[in-house]
Parts: C-alpha cells; sequence; structure tokens
C-alpha cells in the first residue's frame, strides 16, 4: 500500500513536471539478487566516506577502493557517513553469499572474502556508473547466494587467439555479473596457445597457427600466471582445457611421433571442419608420456581444482581407454578432470565432472553413476551462434536461428539435479577480433549470470530486459562493443 500510494504520488506529480524524491524504482541489478527488500529513502552520499573493514577480505577491499575512486569519493576516518566491510559468522551464507544493509550507513557482511567482493559488485550497480557531486543510495536490505557454484564463460583462443589485455577485461566484465570460472580452451586442431618448456614446437609451430582469417599467437607461462592471479582478485578461476585425444592436429603438426605412423597429414591445419586428428592410441608409450608431461606444467600455472581434458567428437576404438587413462593422470596430478559429455563412455571415477553440449545427449547413466555436470547445452549455451537470425559469421549447427538472449535466459539448469552450474561457450572459428568477441559475449553473458545466480522463482525475463536495459551506460563504461538488443531496448 506504502508503495502504491507512493507510486501514485509519483505518477500525479511527475505529471506536474515536479521531481519526486526517493520514489522506489526497480532496483538494476543483475544477476538479481536471491532476496532485496526495499525501504522508503536513500542514503546521500557526498564527497566522504569512512571505510571499515573488519575482518581479512584483501579482494573485496580492493574492490571497494576502486569503486569509491571511480566515483570520486574519498576515504576520510570520521566522515559521517560509514561504509563497512565485515567478516561474519554466517554458515547460511555459504561461500559467495552475502547481506547488504543500506540505511544510515552502508554495511556489507558475508562469511568470505568472495561473499564480500560479491557485495561490493551489487553496491556498485546500486551506484551510478559516472562520478557525481553527490549519490542516492536506496535503502535496502538484500541477502543473496548464488543458485549455482559454477558460473562460468568458456572462451576458444585455440582457433583465433585472445590477447591477454583482453582477458583481463573479459575478467573485470565477468566479476561485475558475478560470474566466476573462466574455461580456456588452449588447444586444437588450428592452434596451440600455451607455452609448455619441454616441448617449444608446440607453440613455435602450434603457436604460429589459427584458423584462416584467425589470429595466432600463444601465451607464455608467466603471463598465465600472472593472469590467474588477476583472475583470482576478482573471484574468478581459470579451468584450463587441452583438448584430447582428437582436435589434435596442432599437437601433431609440432610433434609428429604423436600420431599413427600411416598418417600422411602432418601439417598445420586452418580450416574450420573438424573430427579427423587424434593422437595415435596405439603408442601408448609415446602418447602418455607427452600428455602426463604437458599436464604437470598445465597444473603448475593454474591452481584450480578442475583440468579440461576434452574428449570431444572423435571416433576411435581406443577412445574410452584414453580418457580413462588421461583422467587418471590428471588424478595423479592431484587435480580433477572434466572431460566433454562423450567421456562419459568411460571408466571415470564419479568426481569427474562432465560438461554437457548436445542438448539431447543420454546422461542420465552417467549421472547415475554420480558424474556431476556443467551445463552447456548448446541450444541456449553456444554463442558462437546468432544474437538474432541471420546474423553473419556464426554457427549454425545447433540451431541455425542463433541463440538470442530470450532464449539463453529461457534455460532451466533445475531440470538437471547433478548440475554444478552452467557455462555459456564461445568458440572462434567466426570470431577473430575482440570487437566480435563482445558482440557474442554480450550482452547474453548477462543472462548466463542470472541464471546461474539466481533462483528461478525470481527470474523473469521482461524484469530481466528492464534492468538489463538500464546498463547500457555500465556496458559502455566497461568500453564493450556488445550486440545493441532490441529487446533491451538497445536499437
Ligand atoms: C562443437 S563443443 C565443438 C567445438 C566447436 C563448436 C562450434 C565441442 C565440445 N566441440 O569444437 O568449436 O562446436 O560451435
Amino acid at each position: 500500500m506504502k508503495y502504491f500510494l507512493a507510486a501514485l504520488a509519483a505518477i500525479v506529480l511527475a505529471g506536474c513536471g515536479q521531481i519526486v524524491p526517493n520514489t522506489p524504482q526497480p532496483l538494476s541489478l543483475v544477476p538479481y539478487p536471491q532476496n532485496v527488500q526495499r525501504h522508503d529513502g536513500a542514503l546521500a552520499l557526498a564527497k566522504s566516506v569512512n571505510l571499515v573493514v573488519d575482518g581479512d577480505a584483501p579482494n573485496a577491499t580492493r574492490a571497494v577502493h576502486a569503486l569509491l575512486s571511480r566515483l570520486d569519493l574519498n576515504v576520510t576516518a570520521g566522515a559521517a557517513t560509514q561504509i563497512t566491510l565485515r567478516l561474519i559468522d554466517a554458515p547460511k551464507l555459504g561461500a559467495e553469499g552475502y547481506r547488504l544493509t543500506v540505511g544510515d550507513n552502508v554495511v556489507l557482511s558475508a562469511g568470505t572474502d568472495a561473499g564480500l567482493f560479491y557485495a561490493v559488485q551489487t553496491l556498485r550497480q546500486l551506484l551510478p556508473v559516472q562520478s557525481a557531486d553527490s549519490y542516492a543510495v536506496p535503502h535496502v536490505t538484500i541477502s543473496d547466494v548464488p543458485s549455482y557454484a559454477w558460473r562460468g564463460s568458456s572462451v576458444d583462443v585455440a582457433r583465433s587467439f585472445l590477447p591477454i589485455a583482453y582477458l583481463k577485461k573479459h575478467i573485470d566484465r565477468m566479476a561485475f555479473f558475478k560470474l566466476n570460472r573462466l574455461h580456456l580452451h588452449l588447444s586444437d586442431d588450428q592452434g596451440w596457445r600455451i607455452q609448455i618448456k619441454k616441448y617449444p614446437k608446440l607453440t613455435e609451430i602450434g603457436g604460429a597457427s589459427a584458423v584462416e582469417g584467425g589470429r595466432s599467437g600463444y601465451y607464455t607461462q608467466a603471463q598465465l600466471k600472472d593472469l590467474v592471479a588477476y583472475a583470482k582478485a576478482r573471484g574468478i578461476v581459470i579451468v584450463p582445457e587441452i583438448d584430447l585425444p582428437g582436435h589434435t592436429q596442432a599437437m601433431i603438426a609440432a610433434y609428429n611421433k604423436l600420431a599413427c605412423d600411416d598418417v600422411t597429414n602432418l601439417d598445420t591445419y586452418s580450416g574450420i571442419e573438424v573430427g579427423f586428428s587424434k593422437l595415435c592410441m596405439t603408442k601408448p608409450d609415446v602418447i602418455y608420456p607427452f600428455v602426463r608431461n604437458v599436464l604437470k606444467e598445465v597444473v603448475a600455472i593454474f591452481p584450480s581444482k578442475y583440468i579440461h581434458i576434452g574428449g570431444d567428437e572423435i571416433k576411435d576404438p581406443g577412445y574410452a581407454g584414453f580418457v580413462t587413462k588421461a583422467a587418471q593422470i590428471v588424478d595423479d596430478l592431484g587435480r580433477t578432470a572434466i572431460v566433454w559429455e562423450e567421456g562419459s563412455v568411460a571408466d571415470l571415477s564419479p568426481d569427474v565432472r562432465l560438461q554437457l553440449w548436445n542438448d539431447d545427449y543420454a546422461i542420465a547413466d552417467a549421472v547415475n553413476k554420480g558424474h556431476q555436470l556443467i551445463l552447456s547445452p548448446c541450444s541456449y549455451m553456444y554463442i558462437d551462434h546468432a544474437n538474432y537470425p541471420g546474423q553473419p559469421h556464426t554457427a549454425t549447427w545447433c540451431d541455425k536461428d542463433g541463440v538470442p538472449l530470450a532464449r539463453v535466459y529461457s534455460f532451466n539448469p533445475q531440470s538437471f539435479p547433478a548440475a554444478v552450474g552452467v557455462e555459456a561457450a564461445l568458440w572462434s572459428e567466426r570470431v577473430h577480433t575482440n570487437a566480435t568477441a563482445d558482440n557474442r559475449l554480450w550482452p547474453r553473458l548477462a543472462a548466463v549470470a542470472e541464471v546461474a545466480w539466481t533462483p528461478k522463482s525470481e527470474r523473469d525475463y521482461t524484469r530481466f530486459t528492464e534492468r538489463m536495459g538500464a546498463m547500457r551506460a555500465r556496458l559502455d563504461a566497461f568500453g564493450i562493443h556488445y550486440y545493441p538488443d532490441p529487446d533491451l531496448g538497445w536499437q
């Protein structure tokens, strides 16, 4: 009733051309929090705030300082308004949940640095994007816990390379939307992107190769370690993928002995079609030491508990045995494997996670064996597909009409009880520039974030488009060359 009267007053007064202070507007938060309670009024912030950090929360502390400095708010001991970040004992908030209260002061609390970091992201979304003389932060009480622990973006840097500077920007943008897993597809037929010191030809030869029209290149181990730290400071785990035993032409071109002796195609490859290359299953003494040595260097760079070993799109009588063995190598190195869905035919420890990519893949048996799922069903999560039917330079194999924003948003991970979360995949056969990557990723990744974070009861596409629509200036401030989706009123 109170809101109704306020809204009525707003309509009446707006009609008289007057500005009504403190009228509850829908808060433009994405992903929408689990629980939001609006209260009348707003907190005025001007020039100086007193910042109190109670507990050891380096990532959240860095984020709040960055936020205040972007808005030209000085941190001054004794300032009238206080922003408090507090680590509390709150098992219900889990590893990433938080509370945020805006009243006479601002209080952010969580059980972890990650939770506080997300509280800061929500506060950031409650404040304007541009610096101003003063700010009105709506009075609100939010308590928020993500639905899923795995909220991923995967990028294929193998077909076409993405520079480190772009990946850092991508990490900043992901963190703003509370995404927390960046899966790097580091090898494929068309290229090899990670320096492996024991096998320098992988980058000498595979790093110089790319899909036709795409970019070649590779990351040094030092660059990747720096990227891992950059991501970690923003709550993001980088999950590396070395795609095995198919999709391996770049490896084979670098080290011919990995192919069977009768294979004559030993060159680098820049086409789009795949499914022709494989490590030679009848040369176990060659391929397994190689795989082990590569993965040893991979785990030394990436602290991720999960290491992706690919396993897609290959037919070979030795396939299942290979996947079992490669997952065992990952296990020996103290980590756990992720394999694409087809790997479910192998004999695997139930801890191994499966990544689903075909909408109708029969996964029930694997789930019954105890495997958890990362959900990337192509007709919802393959954002190398078009934003709108007929968009040029997009994949069409999964759905010829593409994967529009509304389609992404409509995905319901709750229909897979074994899911740990969702991940949208940007394959790069046709994505050759940073701007094209932006166009395919945004705004669809914001929908992925909401699908992964927000409980189903709070998800509504129309409301999402209103909240997201209001965020255009934020995407502009990030410098994103997004697709100006008409559903968001951006065209
Ligand atoms: C299928 S998804 C692939 C990729 C392609 C993608 C293009 C998967 C495990 N394999 O190699 O890049 O389709 O949409």
